[in-house]
């Protein structure tokens, strides 16, 4: 690898190992940056579509900056990682059916990527991560390579510096926050955390804030929860506001009147391959010290079979209703259906057997979950409201935002986001 003035290697080359959400995006900013980026992906499909200058995913301007890329030749996509001088891995990090961290695909990334190692390169899992678990990436790659040494067991002096710098971008504003959003940069040791800012600073606006590996994976769990705690604060008041017969989105409203209070918005439930997923992280590290998170976790799952409850109640005396659910995903205006909510909402009122139909205006097709359902379709809003008594607010749409309510006039109205002025509940 060349060195600078400084006598640090400069990267040139760099490898992102994972296309989707994250890695796709990151992948194309670094190439726009003058860097020769070679994205990597096990799915054949995702690699031929960015080979030919095209996207998988829908996120604002992704599409104009991989074509860019690609037709400079500073992108191009493979099932198998290259050499490099850095490698960013941003592979998916779920959890197993009991809750536990399933990190088969970083696994299988540091695999992948081993055999092309050679002294000198950095590696920077991007992934959400439990505490612990760039230390033991780092062990991993050393049971691969006997060869070289690593920052775990060398320290400061490895061949390889190994750091963890999570991703931190809002879905529908990625490109925007890549950039400008602050950093945490961990490493192993010192040094990998120096040589991996040097690596962000070539894109990144905001500050990289340097830390240890273990710190940097427990505060982009932090801020999860954090957000899963807040918005289950939210959803207690809504259930609370429920029992008590009291508008929420009125009584929220003017608690955050108050100059130190800043009560989130009730929902549905939390969905997303985030939020809903990582407290559990941290709450498998520490099961002692997690009752909050916890706790927090179990209001928000219990969302939608409350909105369920109350949808059938709305329900009641209807000979033979039809409930016309309006929005899928699992947040206005995009299309990711992951762990969404509203699903689960649909879900429940499909199995009480309700004749459901669905206004999804991202989607072409339902899901397969409730494809399976002879009882659940997916119409257009005018089929659903020229024919359904109820009409349920799940995903707050724009579409849905800004309809007419003089056409909810004669229907019984669940509002679960409290979109259309908390008017009905
Ligand atoms: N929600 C509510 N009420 C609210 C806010 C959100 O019910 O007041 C619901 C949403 O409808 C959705 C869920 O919560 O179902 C999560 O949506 P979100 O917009 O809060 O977050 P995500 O999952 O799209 O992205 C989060 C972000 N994390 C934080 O804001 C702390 C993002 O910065 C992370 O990069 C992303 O997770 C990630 O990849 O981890």
């Amino acid at each position: 690898m060349p060195s600078d003035s400084t006598g640090n290697d400069t990267i040139t080359k760099l490898c992102v190992i994972g296309l989707g959400y994250v890695g796709l995006p990151t992948a194309a900013v670094f190439a726009s940056r003058g860097l020769d980026v070679l994205g990597v992906d096990v799915n054949a499909e995702t690699v031929a579509t960015i080979n030919a200058g095209k996207v998988h995913i829908v996120e604002p301007d992704l599409d104009i900056l991989v074509n860019g890329a690609v037709a400079t030749g500073k992108l191009r996509a493979s099932e198998v990682p290259a050499p490099a001088d850095a490698f960013i891995i941003a592979v998916p990090t779920p959890f197993t059916e009991d809750r536990k961290p399933d990190l088969k695909y970083l696994d299988a990334a540091a695999d992948s990527l081993a055999p092309v190692l050679k002294s000198g390169d950095m590696v920077i899992i991007e992934s959400t991560s439990p505490v612990g678990t760039t230390e033991n990436f780092s062990a991993r790659l050393a049971a691969n390579r006997p060869d070289l040494s690593f920052p775990h067991d060398a320290g400061d002096t490895s061949d390889i510096r190994v750091a963890h710098s999570p991703e931190r971008v809002l879905p529908g504003q990625v490109l925007i926050e890549l950039t400008r959003n602050d950093r945490v940069v961990g490493g192993i040791t010192s040094h990998c955390a120096e040589r991996a800012a040097a690596l962000y600073k070539l894109a990144v606006e905001g500050q990289c804030l340097l830390t240890t590996a273990r710190t940097a994976e427990l505060v982009k769990l932090a801020e999860n929860a954090y957000r899963d705690v807040s918005i289950a604060f939210a959803n207690e008041l809504a259930n609370v506001s429920d029992t008590l017969d009291i508008n929420p989105w009125e009584a929220i409203r003017l608690a955050n009147h108050h100059p130190r209070v800043n009560i989130l918005n009730p929902g549905p439930g939390v969905g997303g391959h985030c939020i809903a997923v990582d407290p559990w992280f941290i709450v498998d590290s520490a099961p002692d010290d997690t009752n909050l998170i916890r706790a927090a976790r179990g209001v928000n799952d219990g969302r939608p079979a409350r909105i369920a409850a109350a949808v059938s109640a709305a329900s009641r005396g209807i000979d033979s209703p039809r409930i016309a659910c309006l929005g899928l995903s699992y947040k206005a205006d995009i299309d990711d259906l992951r762990e969404s909510a509203s699903i689960a909402v649909v879900e429940t009122l499909a199995n009480d057997g309700f004749d459901v139909w669905v206004v999804e205006p991202h989607v072409t097709a339902l899901p397969k979950t409730l494809n399976a359902f002879s009882n659940v379709r997916l119409a257009t809003l005018n089929e659903a409201m020229d024919t359904c008594q109820v009409v349920t607010l799940l995903t707050d749409h724009r579409e849905f935002r800004e309809m007419d309510h003089a056409r909810l006039s004669n229907k019984r109205v669940i509002d679960s986001r409290g979109a259309w002025n908390g008017e009905a509940r």
